[in-house]
């Protein structure tokens, strides 16, 4: 009893048998929240902000603030993992889903590619970002979403890394042919599955 308890604070939090299983390979846990933007933070008023669906689709849609947040929403805890080797576990966040912008919305599109305030895209496959593996985030924590970490609204695709889930997110175009994004033009994974350690071209 006492041994056991005793080696579990020295061992310390990496060793946590919770979260055995948990971590991708080559990533680390912290505690932190660090903050990676390519750019400055864009700071887009909230009556000037909307959320468009574009690209091939019968008909566009578009969600100004307030009508966004009519949508039926949902809170979500997950982990999240960075390309620079990072994870972050039990992330609490509120947003719609995909799902829920896209119902209704006839498209051919097999990818998603979203464009951010800032100018920042990357691509998605469609089926990474339906059947409830994907949102459109505006509360982190109880709290809303604080602009360095993408507020207003952020994508949120917790199974790919990171680079993934678009900060400042204003519009989603739904594309039948796969276009690169930001990191993906740079040598990063098209996909990037951090259980497949998919970081860059080739991996
Ligand atoms: N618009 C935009 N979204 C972005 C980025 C960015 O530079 N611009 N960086 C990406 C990267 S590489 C990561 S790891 C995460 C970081 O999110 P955080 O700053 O909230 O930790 O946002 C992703 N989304
Ligand atoms: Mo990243």
């Amino acid at each position: 009893m006492a041994e056991g308890f005793i080696s579990r604070g020295f061992r310390g939090r990496r060793r946590d048998p919770d979260l055995d299983g948990r971590l991708p390979p080559g990533q680390y846990a912290t505690r932190d929240f660090p903050v990676l933007s390519a750019g400055p933070t864009p700071r887009t008023s909230i009556d000037r902000w909307d959320l468009r669906i574009t690209g091939e689709v019968e008909q566009e849609r578009r969600w100004t603030w307030e009508e966004f947040l009519a949508l039926p929403r949902e809170t979500f805890t997950v982990d999240i993992h960075c390309v620079t080797k990072w994870s972050k576990f039990d992330t609490a966040w509120e947003g719609v889903s995909i799902d829920t912008l896209l119902e209704g919305v006839d498209h051919c599109g097999s990818y998603l590619i979203a464009h951010c305030d800032g100018g920042y895209t990357t691509n998605l496959p469609i089926e990474d970002v339906t059947d409830g593996k994907a949102w459109v985030a505006f509360g982190y924590d109880g709290e809303s979403l604080g602009p360095e970490h993408g507020g207003p609204a952020r994508l949120l695709v917790p199974h790919l890394y990171f680079w993934k889930s678009a900060k400042w997110v204003r519009r989603l175009e739904l594309v039948s042919d796969d276009q690169p994004g930001f990191w993906e033009e740079l040598g990063y994974h098209n996909y990037g599955d951090p259980w497949q350690e998919q970081r860059y071209q080739g991996d």
